[in-house]
């Protein structure tokens, strides 16, 4: 059934929670159809279908009401097709566990990936650089809680938390290349390095990632776009 289901994404290319959305989509095997939005000029399907939030990702499947935020479209996607790929774990107490992480993770470490690299505030960069570290070395502990020795978050293959925060490598990476700071690294976090590894030789994760020049694009309309950092020094007259 939920194969031949038509489903239409809203996505802007970059943007690591429509990547996520784009990976789980691909893993379940569902078809879909790709709707590039422009941020600078919303269009009328995505103020219709998130009037609240007016932000990408939002999946729109034939005959049902959008489904927003991409924590809940992985979610919805995991009990739509729940006999490929499984994204979340059968265990309750395991699923929340999950969940908390994740959440964890979108509400603190992202933002403070997307505030470095938009700061000009060195001081405010070395400040997230610590935050940045401490997050890297609480996923550490997490990928070895979770994966109990296996290759992945989820055990022998891809989950949701290694989705969740795999969709962030290429930001990562971009962190290293631009501002010559490793999120994660050999010493501190050697698992998270290997992991990293294993999700970059997944042909699908490939199929998916934005590339450097992509992340780029993303990052300078994120700047135009959103409001001015609090700590952002003025700009002289
Ligand atoms: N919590 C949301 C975050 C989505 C999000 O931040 N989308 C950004 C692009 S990465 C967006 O649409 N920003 C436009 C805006 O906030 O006005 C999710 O998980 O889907």
């Amino acid at each position: 059934m939920a194969q031949k289901c038509e489903m239409k994404l809203l996505g802007t290319a970059g943007s690591p929670f429509v990547t996520r959305v784009q990976f789980s989509l691909k893993l379940k095997s569902i078809p879909y159809e790709y709707i590039e939005e422009d941020l600078y000029n919303r269009s009328e399907l995505l103020l219709t279908s998130n009037p609240v939030f007016r932000r990408i990702p939002v999946l729109i499947p034939a005959n049902e009401p959008p489904v927003i935020e991409s924590l809940s479209i992985m979610e919805y996607l995991d009990e739509l097709q729940p006999d490929v790929h499984r994204l979340l774990p059968s265990n309750p107490s395991e699923r929340a566990q999950y969940r908390v992480l994740a959440y964890t993770f979108d509400t603190l470490y992202s933002p403070w990936i997307k505030e470095f690299m938009r700061t000009r505030d060195e001081k405010r960069r070395e400040e997230l650089k610590t935050l940045l570290i401490g997050a890297s070395v609480m996923l550490e502990e997490a990928l070895v809680k979770f994966s109990k020795g296996k290759p992945f978050f989820g055990g022998d293959d891809i989950g949701y938390l290694d989705i969740v925060v795999g969709t962030f490598l290429g930001w990562f990476k971009f962190c290293g290349v631009v501002f010559n700071f490793n999120v994660i690294d050999e010493d501190r976090t050697p698992r998270m390095v290997e992991w990293g590894k294993r999700m970059w030789s997944n042909e699908v994760f490939q199929s998916v990632i934005p590339s450097h020049e992509i992340h780029r694009k993303f990052l300078d309309m994120l700047i135009d776009i959103l409001p001015p950092l609090p700590q952002q020094p003025a700009v002289s007259a």
